[in-house]
């Protein structure tokens, strides 16, 4: 929304505004985990269950397709939730001296990268 004209400041307008805006559903982020030479394959199926909770064959594949491709998607979320997953891949990583980086994009195609 950009500027508002005067007959939109009206009570009535904004109030139908705001209801139409709480339905919108919210924007999604891809949260990303990218591959490395050091993080152990295990340790990745681990957080994926832990943090993501995936089952341990969706994790598995998951955690392949990042060792192969290159980079994957560990789970959609709101982007709050998606920041938070991504401070407790790193919190979680360091904490075990792994390198293992993760990273979160938007989802919709007009507003990526
Ligand atoms: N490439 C790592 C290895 O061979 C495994 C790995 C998978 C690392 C996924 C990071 O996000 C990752 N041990």
């Amino acid at each position: 929304m950009t500027e508002r004209r005067d007959e939109d400041r009206q009570t009535g307008v904004a109030i139908r505004e705001r209801e139409e805006k709480k339905v919108k559903r919210p924007r999604m982020f891809r949260v990303v985990l990218h591959n490395d030479d050091y993080t152990p394959m295990d340790f990745v199926v681990r957080l994926l269950e832990t943090v993501f909770h995936r089952t341990e064959a969706e994790a598995t594949a998951v955690m392949l397709h990042v060792h192969h491709h290159g980079q994957g998607v560990a789970g959609v979320y709101t982007h709050e939730i998606a920041e938070t997953k991504v401070a407790q891949v790193h919190l979680l990583a360091r904490k075990n001296d792994h390198p293992l980086m993760a990273s979160m994009e938007p989802e919709d195609e007009e507003d990526a990268e």
